[in-house]
């Protein structure tokens, strides 16, 4: 598709007049939604910039960079970016097709299927990113843990680590231990074009708690026990869980992953000062370590409104935030130079289209308080969701959005 001809909203770069310095690298990325038959990277001299009555500069689709790109770095886009936490999984009927008998680990080690199915939301919603289909434990797989993740349950580990020889088990991570992650990437970088692809990882607090526990745990209380009593083997526990997730998320990038989410998704039962001292130094260990690269790094986790100015002060770039508070409050909790990614709370997404709707348009308003807007879920897409809704939110996401 040509720009001007979706018969959309043509949108504007404010503030991109001819002596724009958008970076040329990151030009080279179209950012209208990716329809299925609009995959193919123009080149710039292909489509001239072409300047508006009001002497403002519109750069054709070809030379923008990507949507998501853009806003994670708090640049101007043209619509507001979005994409699913979970967009892949159960709530396809094409992901329950291929995934059939073939068990939720060994799925995450074919690159076949890990290829098709990151692959299988994007071709079916203009999202503006993929998200590498694997499990923030498949890298504790990798180094050896006997693990496995129970359908209706989640990840179950045999042998808890609850002391020092535990902790002695995790060895670091080797790029050839995940050799199926590096080859999954490279398949995938050819078939996504321009549509980013975001690497991700479990963040140390909610590895140290799946350890631990052995399992999904509500309370987290052997973790945050050995947390307050054992603080030394804490300490080297998540240090040695941010070595792996730095390993993993090099390997990522490296293979072509163009930025990158920490999700620690359990971290929100722990308190500020809790955080800061025994978790925070962890997590800044990983986002430093993937500064080099310079792509945008997003941390995630769930019921952590108490936490976003520190998760932010972690070194994220975009801090993720649940549907527990809004947008506009989560602006004043962290700090200047972060973008915000969020969050329309999935349940929502179950009830009828005009509250749909509504509930969309209003985070999308809270989120233009934000430098920088991702529209996403306040968590994963439920498995009970609708595909068809989740098509209708990317699209009103966009046209509201560009229409501004
Ligand atoms: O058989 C299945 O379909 C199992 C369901 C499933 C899927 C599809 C699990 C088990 N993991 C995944 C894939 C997955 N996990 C992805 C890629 C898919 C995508 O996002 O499109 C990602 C990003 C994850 C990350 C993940 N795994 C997190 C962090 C995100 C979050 O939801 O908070 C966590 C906490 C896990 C652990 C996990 N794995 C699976 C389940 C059911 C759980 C949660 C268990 C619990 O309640 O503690």
């Amino acid at each position: 598709m040509l720009p001007g001809e979706s018969g959309r909203v043509q949108p504007v770069f404010p503030g991109v007049g001819p002596a724009c310095e958008v970076p040329w690298d990151d030009l080279r990325v179209p950012d209208a939604p990716n329809t299925q038959n609009d995959r193919s990277p123009r080149s710039p001299a292909e489509s001239p910039a072409q300047t508006r009555a009001d002497g403002r500069t519109v750069l054709p689709a070809a030379r923008r960079e990507s949507a998501f790109l853009a806003a994670c770095r708090r640049r101007p886009v043209p619509h507001t970016p979005v994409w699913f936490m979970r967009q892949a999984g159960r709530s396809l009927p094409e992901y329950r097709e291929v995934r059939g008998g073939i068990p939720m680990m060994e799925a995450c080690a074919r690159p076949d299927l890990i290829t098709e199915i990151t692959m299988q939301p994007v071709r079916r919603y203009a999202v503006d990113a993929a998200i590498f289909f694997s499990d923030i434990v498949v890298p504790l797989k990798a180094i050896g843990i006997d693990l496995d993740i129970k359908p209706g349950i989640g990840p179950v580990i045999a042998d808890p680590i609850r002391d020092a020889a535990g902790v002695d088990r995790l060895r670091p991570l080797q790029p050839d231990d995940v050799p199926y992650a590096t080859e999954a990437i490279g398949a995938l970088i050819g078939e996504l074009g321009d549509t980013p692809l975001i690497g991700f990882a479990g963040g140390p607090f909610t590895l140290a708690s799946y350890l631990i526990e052995g399992g999904p745990s509500k309370n987290h209380e052997r973790t945050k026990a050995m947390m307050y009593g054992e603080p030394e083997l804490w300490a080297r526990l998540l240090d040695r869980l941010a070595d792996i997730a730095i390993a993993y998320l090099k390997v990522q990038v490296e293979a072509g992953a163009r930025a990158i989410q920490l999700f620690d998704s359990w971290v929100g039962g722990v308190s500020p000062a809790d955080y800061r001292a025994s978790v925070l130094p962890h997590s800044s260990r990983i986002f430093s370590a993937l500064e080099a690269y310079d792509v945008p790094r997003i941390h995630f986790g769930v019921g952590t409104g108490e936490l976003l100015g520190l998760m932010g002060e972690a070194g994220a770039d975009v801090v993720g935030v649940d549907w527990r508070i809004p947008l506009d409050d989560a602006v004043r909790r962290v700090d200047a130079g972060k973008a915000l990614q969020g969050n329309l709370d999935p349940a929502i997404l179950l009830a009828p289209w005009d509250v749909v709707a509504r509930r969309t348009r209003e985070v999308l308003a809270q989120g233009r308080t934000a430098e920088g807007h991702v529209f996403n879920l306040g968590h994963g897409v439920l498995p009970a969701t609708d595909p068809g809704v989740l098509a209708r939110v990317t699209d009103l996401v966009h046209e509201e959005s560009a229409a501004r």
